[in-house]
């Protein structure tokens, strides 16, 4: 048996729910038998600082230290590295990035970079650092070897039964990092059903779970459902596969599960494509108790869609909307905004197709800058041109993450144009930024409009100019401003839920 720390370094980013990386990790490794413990920094919550978790590092005496690390946080997560490497643990690494880029990662302190799929991966490595052997024989890490020279193993494939999984380890992550100061809680709901997507859009990462998709079966899905709701008492899940319903007959098998259970009547949302749906399902779906669906439409340019092989008809889009709504569920559209080749004419046509399907949208996506990920399609084709190589090690990109350590309410609240206002990574006419804030503008209000009640919207719309504007004078202020004012808010929440309970 073996002691395992997992980290998730600390980020701008808030996790609401556990990370489903290293609690999958976790759970294979506690059904062999081994000891984890997990610090998720980034947690709405974090149980404690890095230098705390340091700390704990040390006093855990684990046999190895486990990471995900992000590209939108590598630069810190670099750095906390440094100090965690002088305790003298080895440093395991893991994720999307790590899988596409292990010599950087090697370079930056890491001691093994496990790439891909991690679940087998991790059972062997912990094996071999436990009881002596040769690193040689595990596929799919890569690691410095004595001579100092990089090796790669050969990748490890993928796995073919899902089902052979343990379910996610839930319990490792205490409730309190998750609960919200409105004391919603509904953090260990996120499941993953399957892996991968059928479709090959230019700007996603596909290194981890490989091309194509596979599922979970039915059944299995099902029972970690009831799993978590008889052991966490979860009532309300988010599935946060890439394309929940790739497989049709696999989500009406789910369907039917939840319907012919007397005594378990879940709430959940899930995301997948518009080509994946029909009416139908939809209509099962909400009668099974799905309330709402994410939906990744992108664009509004046919000409952009097509560029970045989204294939996806906008026609179809908003029939899909509307029967979304008929069916008696919520949308949250995603739309992404600065593409390399973005027009004001572009940025127009994706502008009148939100005014077009705004009627029959719950909600836009408030984050939608578009990341050029290495390891992509998009990536590759405009690398050279705009400079791209390594960006997410440049202070350019860095200088968000060291001058401020939080969103400011009006990206928190409004819309998240953070990278696009200052300096994005292509470079936009000032026409074209225009009408991209203009789009940001209506997602924004369109948001506000719909989900807030009616008398708060005044005071949001004024909070929300109100922080834009100390934001752009000086970062510092706006923070301390709006932190006196949610802390208010928050005192204020907490009068009223223990006033509501006496
Ligand atoms: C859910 C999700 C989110 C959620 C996160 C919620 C949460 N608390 O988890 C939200 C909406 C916040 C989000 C935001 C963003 N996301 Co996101 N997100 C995902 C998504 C859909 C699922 C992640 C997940 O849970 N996967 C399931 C686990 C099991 O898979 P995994 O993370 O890859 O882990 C496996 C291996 O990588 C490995 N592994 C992972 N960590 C570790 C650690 C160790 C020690 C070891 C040994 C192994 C290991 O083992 C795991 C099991 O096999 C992925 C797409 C995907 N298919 O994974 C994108 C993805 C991770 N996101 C991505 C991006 C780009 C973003 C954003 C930058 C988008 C944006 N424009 O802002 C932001 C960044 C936020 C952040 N904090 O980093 C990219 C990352 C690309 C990259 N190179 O890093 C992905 C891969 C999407 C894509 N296909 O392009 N995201
Ligand atoms: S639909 Fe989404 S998950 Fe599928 S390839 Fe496109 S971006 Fe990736």
């Amino acid at each position: 048996m073996a002691r395992i720390l997992l980290l998730f370094p600390a980020s701008l980013y808030r996790n609401f729910t556990p990370p489903l990386n290293l609690a999958m990790i976790a759970a294979v490794l506690e059904r062999a038998g081994h000891e984890v413990k997990i610090l998720d920094l980034s947690a709405l919550n974090p149980p404690c600082s890095e230098t705390e978790a340091l700390r704990t590092a040390v006093e855990f005496d684990p046999l190895w230290i486990g990471l995900t690390l992000n590209i939108i946080f590598i630069e810190p997560a670099y750095s906390f590295i440094g100090k965690l490497k002088k305790i003298g643990k080895p440093i395991v690494a893991g994720g999307p990035h790590p899988s596409l880029l292990p010599e950087e990662c090697l370079e930056h302190g890491c001691d093994i970079v496990v790439r891909g799929e991690a679940e087998n991966t991790v059972l062997e490595l912990t094996k071999i650092l436990a009881d002596g052997g040769d690193l040689r024989d595990i596929p799919g890490i890569s690691y410095r070897a004595l001579d100092g020279t990089v090796v790669h193993n050969s990748p490890r494939p993928l796995i073919d039964d899902l089902d052979s999984l343990p379910f996610a380890a839930k319990h490792l992550f205490p409730k309190q990092w998750y609960v919200e100061d409105t004391g919603i809680y509904q953090a260990y709901g996120g499941i993953f059903s399957g892996r991968g997507c059928p479709a090959n859009c230019d700007y996603c990462y596909k290194g981890v779970f490989g091309p194509g998709c596979r599922m979970r079966s039915a059944e299995n899905v099902f029972r970690e459902m009831k799993y978590l709701y008889e052991t966490h008492g979860v009532t309300a899940f988010e599935f946060m596969d890439d394309a929940f319903s790739a497989d049709l007959q696999r989500v009406d098998d789910l369907c039917d599960l939840i319907l012919s259970d007397r005594d378990f009547r879940p709430l959940w949302q899930c995301t997948t494509r518009m080509d994946l749906t029909t009416e139908l399902l939809l209509a099962k779906m909400s009668r099974a108790g799905c309330f709402r669906i994410f939906y990744g439409v992108e664009s509004g340019d046919p000409e952009t869609l097509y560029r970045v092989n989204k294939h996806l008809d906008l026609d179809r889009a908003l029939q899909v909307l509307k029967w979304t709504r008929k069916a008696g569920m919520k949308s949250i559209v995603g739309f992404m905004w600065g593409f390399p080749w973005d027009s004001p004419s572009s940025v127009g046509a994706s502008i009148a197709y939100l005014k077009r399907i705004a009627p029959f949208t719950n909600e836009f996506n408030p984050l939608g800058v578009l990341i050029p990920v290495p390891g992509t399609r998009l990536f590759a084709a405009c690398s050279d041109k705009y400079r791209l190589e390594n960006w997410w090690l440049k202070p350019k990109f860095g200088r968000l993450y060291r001058t401020n350590t939080y969103f400011p309410y009006y990206q928190r609240r409004y819309y998240n144009d953070f990278g696009l206002l200052d300096d994005g990574f292509f470079p936009f006419t000032p026409r074209v930024k225009k009408a991209i804030r203009s789009g940001t503008r209506f997602i924004g209000r369109h948001n506000l409009v719909n989900n807030a009640h009616p008398v708060t919207i005044p005071f949001v719309f004024f909070a929300v100019y109100l922080s834009r504007w100390m934001f752009r004078i000086h970062p510092q202020m706006e923070k301390t401003v709006f932190g006196i004012l949610s802390a208010l808010k928050s005192s204020m929440k907490k009068l009223n839920l223990k006033g509501s309970a006496s």
